[in-house]
């Protein structure tokens, strides 16, 4: 038994997806997402040029060793990259173990823990009768936990803030498929951050009192405070009970914050832009967070989030994977998968992908009543499409990024 051919298959049906699809001797096929947004080629060339040659001929039950073969002979260790590039791998031939085994994934990883997966969807609004409008889209949606970005006035484009409205499941909310914008430049936003801090609360007073205190709350301030800023905003919240803030500052430094942390209690959230458990290791020894936000695509797969989960649940840390349209509909089944297994699992989250999407992966999960469930098709429940994929052939696009009011890049 061994892989006979490992493809990289790219499409852009909503936008740019990064899939590996990999084939064994014995005609079973297992599939991986590699979507790194923004830089999806750089990971297509990293297993085009230099993983497929690797792979063909391998005992592909062999997970553990070749996560440690493709880490370790590198040499060239972790990053955004190499990283998604392993995970691609590792969630494919988990797939292919599943399917042999004929049942879903989540029941080699353990059995499932729990019946479905909490999911919380995005609601923005430039002001707040536009949020409100869009808070109540999600819930009649189903959604029961809500992700809440608003505009600031004197601030043209935000993060978060949906631009149009495309999906026919999310008729009438204004929707982002693709915050990345197609074309050869990055698209320019403003930022004020002490406009931000001096705002936000505010909205949040407003949704509670229109929404009531049962409602989960969330917000991402996309890494763009600093750590007393941060502080700041942390206590601010602190009335309004968020289920988590995340993102405050920029999270490659991690001891930032254990200043946040000092200063108040609204639960923190990190790690969307993590890739390995070194990323996580001062944050989940010193309890800095309550959420690890890693996705199975951009963290080395299921074989190693899982190993960063485990490590986070001696701390009472929960998972709360990163779900946004950049993560296929692969990616996105392989965290259910997990998910519905361990015991630390805290939330997930779903962004609604679009119809043509839709139409190249076909998946198996259910979304009912605000929560996930992967489905019990054997392996991790999705197949591509390959002919519905070659009709949507992949664009440059790149995310925003925004300067301040005098010209100077901040991070977005
Ligand atoms: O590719 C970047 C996006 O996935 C990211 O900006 C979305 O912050 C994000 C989130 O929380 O989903
Ligand atoms: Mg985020």
């Amino acid at each position: 038994m061994s892989i006979i051919a490992a493809d990289v298959i790219v499409t852009s049906p909503d936008r740019n997806f990064v899939t590996l699809k990999l084939t064994t001797s014995e005609g079973v096929t297992g599939l991986g997402d590699a979507t790194l947004n923004g830089r999806e080629l750089a990971v297509v060339s990293y297993l085009r040029d230099h993983v497929v040659q690797l792979l063909i001929g391998r005992d592909e039950h062999r997970i553990e060793d070749t996560w440690q073969f493709l880490y370790r002979s590198a040499y060239w260790r972790r990053g955004p990259v190499t990283m998604a590039a392993i995970a691609a791998v590792d969630v494919a031939l988990w797939d292919i173990k599943a399917k042999y085994a004929r049942m879903p994934l989540y029941q080699l990883l353990g059995g499932a823990s729990r019946d479905g997966l909490l999911a919380y969807g995005h609601a923005s609004g430039r002001d707040n009768a536009e949020l409100f409008d869009s808070i109540r889209a999600h819930q009649a949606q189903g959604f029961r936990a809500i992700r809440v970005q608003s505009g600031v006035p004197g601030l043209h484009a935000i993060y978060g803030i949906a631009s149009n409205a495309t999906s026919a499941r999310n008729a009438g909310v204004r929707y982002d498929h693709e915050p990345a914008q197609r074309g050869a430049q990055p698209a320019l936003e403003d930022w004020d951050t002490r406009r931000y801090l001096r705002h936000l609360p505010g909205v949040f007073e407003a949704v509670r009192h229109e929404f009531g205190p049962d409602v989960p709350l969330l917000h991402d301030g996309h890494h763009r405070m600093t750590p007393i800023q941060a502080a700041a905003l942390g206590r601010s919240l602190e009335p309004y009970d968020l289920f988590w803030l995340e993102d405050c500052t920029p999270a490659e430094n991690q001891e930032a914050l254990r200043l946040v942390r000092h200063h108040t209690t609204t639960p923190l959230a990190i790690g969307e832009i993590f890739n390995s458990i070194w990323d996580y290791q001062v944050l989940v020894r010193e309890q800095l967070i309550d959420y690890v936000r890693s996705s199975v695509t951009h963290a080395g797969g299921i074989t190693h989030l899982r190993r960063i989960l485990d490590v986070a649940a001696q701390y009472q840390i929960k998972s709360g994977m990163h779900g946004p349209t950049d993560v296929s509909p692969v990616g996105m089944a392989a965290a259910m998968h997990l998910g519905l297994a361990i015991h630390n699992f805290g939330i997930q989250e779903y962004m609604v992908h679009g119809a043509r999407t839709d139409e190249v992966f076909e998946q198996s999960f259910t979304w009912r009543d605000g929560y996930l469930h992967p489905g019990e098709t054997p392996g991790i429940g999705v197949e591509l499409n390959v002919d519905a994929a070659g009709k949507y052939p992949y664009e440059q696009a790149y995310l925003p990024y925004n300067r301040l009011v005098d010209g100077t890049v901040h991070d977005w």
